[in-house]
This record gives C-alpha cells, sequence and structure tokens, in this order.
C-alpha cells in the first residue's frame, strides 16, 4: 500500500499525503500511529489540542481523575513500559495520566508523526482517487488511503444555551477546556452547574479553595466513595508479577476492568436474604469504585433489584449529608441507579456539610438564565465570580458529526446519523470506504475500562490493514446489511437492560434534538471482541473488500 509514498517526516517537510491519517492523539491515536508505523505504513496524525493525551489533555478541571484503577487504566502492549511505569495513587489524578501520555509518545518517539494545533474540518472520501481528503482549520488539504477517526467518546465538550450568558460579568468555564493555567477561586463565589462525574470530582476541591460554591442540581446522580489514596508499593509489585494474567481477565471479563476481591456476585439481589444482602453492599462499598455495582448480577437488568442497590446509596447519603433538606435533594430518584455512569467521588457528599457550599434543586427552582452578577434560579439571583458549566459532553458521536464527514457519493455522516448512529461493530460505516472509528458507536467502549476497548480496536484495526496490504487490496467499507444487522443488535441488547429508562448521554438524551438511541454495546467486552475476531477470521466477513490492481488476490 505504501510503495508509491515516500517515507513520512512530518516534522519538517510538508508532506501531505499518507497512506494514513489518524484524527486525534489521544491514547487511541498514539497505540495506533504505533502500530500502524511498525507496518512501515506512512502515518500522520492530527489533533486540535497542542500536546498528546485527548481527553486528559483537555479535562484539567480541579480534582479530574480516572474512575478506573490506575494498575488497570494503562496500555498492555508492552511489557517494559507497563513494568517500569510507577503510578502514584490509586485512581491516578489527570495530570499523572497526561504525563503518562507523554512518556508514552517520547518512549516510541511518537511526536515526529503527530501535528499538533490542527483541527479537523472536513474528510471527503474522493471515489476517483481512491484517497481521504481531510481539510484543516488553518485551510490545509492533507489525504491518504486510510482515515482513522481517533476522536474519543467525551471530547465534544457542551454548554448549554443560558440566556443571557453573554452579559455575564464574571468569567465562565467548561470543566472540559479548564484553562491549562488553572482557575484561582481563592476568596471567589462560585457555581457549579451540573452534577455528573465532573461536578462531583471538582466540588469538593472547589469548596476547599473557594468562598462560596453554589451547586445548581437538576439531576441527582448516584456516587460511590473512591477511597483514594497512595497505591501501596507491595500491591503494585505483586500486581505487576503477574500483569499478563491480569489483563488477560481484563480482556475476558465484560468491563475490562478487574478489583481487589470479587469478581461479580452472579446472584440477584432479590434472591439474597437483607442481612447477606446489605452485608455484600456495605463490603463493596467499602472497596470502593465501581465495584459496587458488582454486588450482584442484576443490577442493571431487574427494577426490583436496582430499588434495592438505590435504597442502600439513599441511606448512605443521608447518614453523610446532616441537612436533611439537602440530604433528600441529593438522593437520586429519576432513574435506576447505574443507568448513568455511577460516579466515584472522593468526600462529594460531605461537602456539603461545609459552611461554604449550597446545593440548589433546579426541579424546585427551575434555572431561568444568567445574569450580569449570577445564575437566577426560580426568582433567586445568586451572585457568582466564576461559572463552572459542568454540564458534559454530546457524548460518542458528537466529535465524529462536528467534522463535515463525507463519504461515497458526497453522503454526509451528520445526515447518515441524523436518526441515531449506524455502524458495524463500532468499527466502520456502509458508504465510507476506508474509514475507521476507533471505540465508535456501536461498540463497548465506555461500558468498558477504555484501555482494554482502546487496544483491541486498534490491534484488530492494524491486523486488517495488514491484510490489505499483503493482499493489494485498496478499498474496505462495511456492508449495508452487516451494519444493520449489528446496530439493530446494539439497540436490542440496550433494550433488555434499564438504561434506556434514563435520561442519559449513553442514550444521547443530554443533548436537546439528539436523537434517543443506544449508543454503546452492552453485550461486554470478551463477547464483542470474539464476534470481531470471527469477522476477521472469515475474511472480513461483512466488509466488502476491492481491490484496483490486476495482481490482488481474491477475497
Ligand atoms: P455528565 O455526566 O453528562 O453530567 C452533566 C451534568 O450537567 C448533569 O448533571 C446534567 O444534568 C447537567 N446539565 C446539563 N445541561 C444542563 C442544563 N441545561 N441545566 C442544568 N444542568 C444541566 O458530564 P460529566 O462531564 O460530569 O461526566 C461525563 C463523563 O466523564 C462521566 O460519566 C465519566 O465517564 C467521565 P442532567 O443529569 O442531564 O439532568
Amino acid at each position: 500500500m505504501n510503495q508509491h509514498i515516500s517515507p513520512t517526516d512530518t516534522g519538517s517537510s510538508p508532506q501531505k499525503s499518507f497512506d494514513v491519517i489518524i484524527v486525534g492523539a489521544g491514547f487511541s491515536g498514539l497505540y495506533m500511529l504505533h502500530r500502524l508505523r511498525k507496518q512501515g505504513l506512512s502515518v500522520l496524525v492530527v489533533d486540535a489540542a497542542s500536546d498528546v493525551g485527548g481527553t486528559w489533555y483537555w479535562n484539567r478541571y480541579p480534582g479530574a481523575r480516572c474512575d478506573v484503577e490506575s494498575l488497570s487504566y494503562s496500555y498492555s502492549f508492552d511489557d517494559d513500559l507497563q513494568q517500569e511505569w510507577n503510578w502514584k495513587e490509586r485512581y491516578s489524578a489527570q495530570p499523572e495520566i497526561l504525563e503518562y501520555a507523554r512518556h508514552v509518545a517520547e518512549r516510541f518517539d511518537l511526536r515526529r508523526d503527530i501535528r499538533f494545533d490542527t483541527t479537523v474540518s472536513a474528510a471527503r472520501f474522493e471515489e476517483a482517487r481512491g484517497q481521504w481528503v481531510i481539510e484543516t482549520s488553518s485551510g490545509e488539504s492533507l489525504c491518504a488511503k486510510l482515515c482513522i477517526m481517533a476522536t474519543g467518546c467525551l471530547s465534544a465538550p457542551r454548554i448549554p444555551d443560558a440566556a443571557g450568558l453573554e452579559d455575564f460579568e464574571g468569567e465562565y468555564f467548561h470543566t472540559g477546556l479548564w484553562p491549562h493555567e488553572g482557575v484561582d477561586v481563592a476568596g471567589k463565589r462560585v457555581g457549579v452547574i451540573g452534577t455528573g462525574s465532573s461536578a462531583i470530582q471538582s466540588i469538593p476541591i472547589l469548596a476547599r479553595d473557594a468562598a462560596q460554591v453554589t451547586v445548581f442540581q437538576r439531576t441527582a446522580h448516584y456516587s460511590v466513595p473512591a477511597w483514594n489514596g497512595p497505591l501501596d508499593p507491595q500491591t503494585e509489585k505483586e500486581f505487576k508479577a503477574r500483569y499478563d494474567e491480569h489483563r488477560q481477565r481484563m480482556r475476558e471479563n465484560d468491563s475490562g476492568i478487574l478489583y481487589d476481591l470479587q469478581d461479580i456476585n452472579l446472584r440477584a439481589a432479590v434472591d439474597v436474604p437483607e442481612d447477606l444482602r446489605e452485608a455484600e453492599f456495605e463490603k463493596r462499598w467499602q472497596q470502593g469504585g465501581f465495584n459496587f455495582q458488582n454486588s450482584f448480577a442484576d443490577l442493571t437488568r431487574n427494577q426490583e433489584s436496582n430499588d434495592l442497590y438505590a435504597d442502600f446509596v439513599h441511606r448512605k447519603i443521608r447518614e453523610i449529608v446532616k441537612d436533611p433538606v439537602t440530604a433528600e435533594a441529593l438522593c437520586p430518584t429519576a432513574f435506576p441507579i447505574g443507568t448513568k455512569r455511577l460516579c466515584v467521588d472522593t468526600n462529594y457528599y460531605a461537602t456539603y456539610n461545609k459552611d461554604n457550599v449550597t446545593l440548589v434543586d433546579l426541579n424546585a427552582s427551575p434555572l431561568q438564565g444568567i445574569t450580569k452578577s449570577g445564575i437566577r434560579a426560580g426568582d433567586v439571583e445568586h451572585e457568582v465570580d466564576v461559572i463552572v458549566f459542568a454540564t458534559g459532553f454530546d457524548a460518542m458521536t458528537g466529535a465524529l458529526t462536528n467534522i463535515d464527514i463525507k463519504g461515497r457519493d458526497g453522503r454526509s455522516l451528520r445526515s447518515e446519523w441524523s436518526e441515531g448512529p449506524h455502524t458495524f461493530l463500532g468499527l466502520a460505516m456502509a458508504g465510507f470506504p476506508n474509514l475507521f472509528t476507533i471505540t465508535g458507536p456501536g461498540s463497548p467502549s465506555v461500558f468498558t475500562n477504555m484501555f482494554v476497548a482502546i487496544e483491541q480496536h486498534v490491534d484488530w484495526l492494524a491486523d486488517c490493514i495488514a491484510f490489505m496490504q499483503e493482499r493489494d487490496i485498496d478499498v474496505i467499507e462495511a456492508s449495508i446489511e452487516a451494519q444493520e444487522n449489528w446496530t439493530a443488535h446494539v439497540g436490542e441488547l440496550g433494550e433488555e437492560t434499564l438504561y434506556p429508562k434514563a435520561n442519559s448521554w449513553y442514550m444521547g438524551a443530554n443533548i436537546p434534538g439528539k436523537t434517543r438511541s443506544f449508543l454503546a454495546y452492552v453485550g461486554g467486552m470478551q463477547v464483542y471482541g470474539d464476534a470481531c475476531s470471527q469477522v476477521a477470521e472469515n475474511g472480513y466477513e461483512g466488509f466488502v473488500l476491492s481491490s484496483t490492481s490486476a495482481t490482488a488476490q481474491a477475497v
């Protein structure tokens, strides 16, 4: 595939034509570059950011931290890398994860093939040339035979329409676009809009530093304690001694995550006597993190069991939060627990016991808009100096539909997805030849440890591209039949769960006007990985492969 293209040296040359262009220099893009380079391909990565890291480059809000434990949330592809890198805490904070991304970029000499500060505005497939043409915001055109969107699941931040924001005389920030120099809130009055994971992580830190924090809550979210702390060197040593085995177990379970005890309790919560059930909830609560969800097997499938989980957390909230009105407002009731991503916190609920923290329940006092000096909810104006929009993302599809992607015959991905995304395996779309997505909609992505999902996709894609190289295949495209069958399957699996009961970003329901659909594959990482392997073993069944070369082998 690369014989017509000169070797890449993007650092110094104005080269504009490549075998592969990868959009995004987060953990997907970095590993994809590493793999494809080893296959002798000329590869360029472009990213809007000024450095590597993707999500972890942008999300620098106070308290930003991964909700998957450090020893699991990292690459497994290089044993020296995983042995040598030492994590500081049980759950890594954003600066450390960003440092890890930088370390990987250095270690594998990746930067020379990455063009930073380059936003991709459009990508179109030119059928006659068999090339993707990538337009950047600087007006430059780049082209490549293959285009891989490594654009992330939570990378299109969204500030909701807030009447009057333009008149606000203070400062405002979105958590996902936090200034790199930080924000000094000392002595200031801060208003936080939103109570999802980003808010739940940042509120305790803001409350420590600011004079006053007022939290504007539309929907109370469930959070479990992280019990974060320094990573015990002995634990790390023992884990690393069996890293390969642990990684294999991660790939072979639904969530891609390992826990201390565990694993998932296979009984249904409703089938267990109350005292044993309480003991199980309590044990998992004391372990911290997502393991709480594994107390029983039917959390997201049985409303009756789900209610028992919810009741346990409600009681915890009432125990922690001293003011009964605030405690009641913090008890989530609008959706089954677990159907919006569970938050993992450090002192979130206890923060409401501080004198300088106030909760405004937007159900009782709806958000009216922003004034010159604050936020109006109901008939009260709350004066603030800083507004923090912890209002989330156009998740799963936003980073892709923000790019004007045009496939065969000029068809637009935005239009094709106006009623929800249709993909084959979350990897490819019919009508968009030689275009791939890493952790795209319809793949497990956010339902698993992202590193497990990323490595599985990148490995699969690298093998697929090697297959194309070996056989002189120029064009690969998902068939419409395979795509529609897969999309229906993703939706059907979702409908068997309680997830559709929540207005969550998993369902596309957090964005006004976005069609409600099930955006990720809920069948588990291993089942999904097997399905991908099967497709490859059957000669990329479900894809149409073609070649312009007379020497190409039939497939
Ligand atoms: P989330 O989880 O989408 O949370 C966004 C929050 O912002 C949520 O509480 C929303 O309330 C709230 N929101 C959004 N729009 C509005 C308006 N217009 N008015 C009031 N409140 C609003 O985003 P995060 O950044 O916290 O977390 C995203 C993921 O990153 C998280 O799941 C982890 O995986 C890491 P709503 O619930 O929609 O009523």
